[in-house]
């Protein structure tokens, strides 16, 4: 059976990606594509056990230190990893708020090494495509809700910036975020539809982070 499509958002805090996961899988539920439930999907998931203890974290109720949670945001990813690799087995479309990139850049702009950052989620499934929403620091700072967590604040964010800038490469889709929000789920869907249509088309296996 043809296998889903594993789509991926990433970007800066306050760039747009929560709403813009959200019109991507209203545009593709209207195309008839086959969706999992409950999309989009969001890492962390701060509804496990590990995600409980992040929420926590982020929210600055607990301290961690920076390898502690590093290992947890991946491991919280472990734990979804063979639901995600079983929505895709089906022939469902997995959309992502979130992913492993995330989790690099964070850790690496606290300052810790990228290889060992890496290693954490090598293995994950890997997606086919990843929209990262570009947004100036300057313009994400300005909107509603920036700074309500840790590390939303311009000196991270542009530190975490300059390490995504590092892992684009192939399979990734640098979108531009600032504008109508309605715009830019046209360029969204510029970059998504090709990639769903062409997996669609295929029969092959899903990959593997960091392939
Ligand atoms: N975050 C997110 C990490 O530091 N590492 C990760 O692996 C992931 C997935 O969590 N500031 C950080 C980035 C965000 C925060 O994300 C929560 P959101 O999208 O605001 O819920």
């Amino acid at each position: 059976m043809p296998r889903g499509t594993l789509i991926v958002f990433e970007g800066l805090d306050r760039c747009g990606k929560t709403t813009q996961t959200r019109l991507c899988v209203e545009g593709l539920s209207r195309t008839g594509v086959k969706l999992a439930a409950g999309l989009p999907w969001r890492f962390p998931d701060r509804t496990t056990p590990i995600g409980e203890v992040l929420n926590t974290y982020l929210t600055s109720k607990t301290e961690l230190g920076d390898e502690a949670a590093h290992l947890l945001f991946s491991a919280n990813r472990w734990e979804k990893a063979a639901t995600i690799r079983e929505a895709l087995g089906r022939g469902e479309t997995v959309v992502y708020d979130r992913y492993a990139y995330s989790g690099v850049a964070y850790s690496v702009a606290k300052g810790l090494g990228m290889e060992w950052c890496l290693a954490a989620d090598e293995g994950l499934p890997r997606p086919d495509v990843v929209v990262f929403l570009e947004v100036g620091v300057d313009e994400a700072r300005g909107r509603e809700g920036f700074g309500g967590e840790r590390f939303e604040e311009a000196e991270t964010q542009k530190r975490v910036g300059a390490v995504f800038d590092r892992l684009k490469g192939e399979g990734w889709s640098v979108v531009e975020g600032s504008g109508r929000m309605e715009e830019v789920a046209e360029r969204v869907k510029a970059v998504v539809w090709p990639v769903v249509q062409a997996v669609t088309g295929r029969d092959d296996e899903v990959g593997e982070l960091w392939g």
